[in-house]
């Protein structure tokens, strides 16, 4: 009888770890966001268009470090630059990982730069 809870307890408190485990993973990987792909150094398309309010979620498909911030490239040059309505973005991606930015409030343009790599640049359309 007592062997038998102790085994009970076991198997609840394991699936107990297992369930945790699963809400862990599905906060860190929203599945409803619009999102952009990065690959070694560019951003895998040049454009999104999203809604107002909406986060968006950047996914890092290779090993490779990206810092996102606002701003774009001009040429090999970074330009650093927030316009009026933008989400404040400065967000690191150490390589095979992802997450979010914004909410963007406000609809307009908005360009996202990776100050790593020359030419990585995003237009956001906000609608
Ligand atoms: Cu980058």
């Amino acid at each position: 009888m007592y062997k038998r809870i102790v085994v009970g307890l076991t198997l609840f408190g394991l699936l107990t770890i297992l369930l945790s485990a699963c809400a862990i993973v599905d906060t860190s990987t929203p599945a409803n966001l619009p999102t952009v792909h990065m690959g070694g150094s560019t951003f895998l398309q040049s454009s999104i268009t999203i809604h107002k309010g909406d986060m968006l979620n950047l996914v890092d498909d290779a090993p490779s470090t990206h810092i996102i911030a606002n701003g774009t490239w001009n040429g090999t040059t970074p330009k650093p630059a927030v316009e009026n309505g933008a989400p404040t973005v400065n967000k690191t991606y150490i390589g095979n990982d992802s997450g979010a930015i914004g909410p963007f409030n406000t609809a307009g343009t908005f360009q996202l730069y990776c100050t790593i790599h020359p030419g990585m640049n995003l237009t956001v359309n906000v609608q």
